[in-house]
């Protein structure tokens, strides 16, 4: 196994291991320790049943069933699908072609996920790059000021109001009742603690971030918008450019993300799990 830096924050590439067989004790405190270290890890290569990610994912966490359960495989319901293919004139996926705007994953649950693995089954050749932002170092790099401004914070998550105001453009979010009473706002602190190596990060998703507790929408804009400034600096940025047969996996403790579109002729297909935190870390501090 070869695991090397990507850039010198974010992001880590680690060939020569098989994923459709059981890693290695060794090889796998390695892997979760290079993950952990650059928040995104990068796999070329791979051919996995959905199985194959299953087992994988397994082994840093608890499989989350994703409350969009539309999107679930029928195969395995902790795997959903991520794609453009229609069947019988259905979306069997969720996005679609259109871009996916800055998120941190099921920020808006209770508890929100830890990491997320993505395997790209169907690539289209041009367009769906995934950009991901180290908030981690964008927390680094904010002045003193303005951290002190966030410290104490917490940010209400609303998947729900992100729903409405997308309505239109993203029939594919919208969520049932009963799915929503499970996603209800959930406010969460504004500066995360990983809890695992303690390091603090910026925890604003722009998809589902809809105010600063105890104030309003608009009066909350002005801060988001200076964070934004921060936490999407190019050089806290790797994008990935997919190959088929990439699996990528990151840390939605430390980084949040976005997707390009790309043209709706051209068929993506991506494979996808989530796992959860230790039952002692579920709710971030
Ligand atoms: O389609 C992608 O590349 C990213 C999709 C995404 O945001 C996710 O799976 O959480
Ligand atoms: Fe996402």
């Amino acid at each position: 196994m070869h695991i090397s830096r990507i850039t010198p924050t974010i992001g880590v590439k680690i060939t020569g291991v098989d994923l459709t067989q059981p890693v290695a004790d060794s090889d796998f405190t390695a892997i979760k320790e290079a993950w952990l270290a650059g928040k995104v890890a990068v796999f070329p290569g791979q051919k996995l049943t959905e199985k194959d990610l299953m087992r994988f994912g397994e082994r840093f966490g608890e499989l989350e069933i994703h409350v969009r359960s539309t999107y679930h495989s029928r195969e395995n319901k902790e795997v959903m699908i991520v794609s453009n293919l229609k069947k019988d004139g259905r979306a069997i996926g969720v996005l679609g072609d259109g871009e996916a705007q800055w998120h941190i994953d099921q920020s808006y649950m209770p508890q929100p996920t830890w990491g997320t693995i993505l395997f790209g089954e169907k690539i289209p050749a041009e367009g769906g790059d995934t950009w991901f932002a180290d908030l981690a170092a964008a927390y680094e790099r904010m002045p003193a000021g303005l951290k002190a401004r966030v410290e104490g914070k917490r940010i209400v998550n609303s998947v729900d109001r992100h729903n409405r105001r997308e309505a239109t453009r993203r029939p594919d979010l919208q969520m049932t009742a009963e799915q929503l009473t499970r996603a209800p706002d959930s406010p969460h602190p504004a500066v995360r603690t990983h809890p695992v190596h303690g390091s603090k990060a910026i925890w604003y998703s722009p998809s589902h971030g809809a105010e600063f507790e105890g104030s309003t929408e608009e009066d909350s804009q002005p801060l988001f918008q200076e964070l934004l400034s921060y936490m999407t600096r190019q050089d806290l940025i790797y994008k990935h450019h997919w190959s088929g047969g990439d699996v990528v996996m990151w840390d939605n403790s430390s980084v949040m993300h976005r997707r390009d579109p790309f043209p709706g002729h051209l068929t993506r297909l991506l494979k996808r799990v989530s796992f959860r935190y230790p039952p002692e870390h579920r709710i971030p501090v």
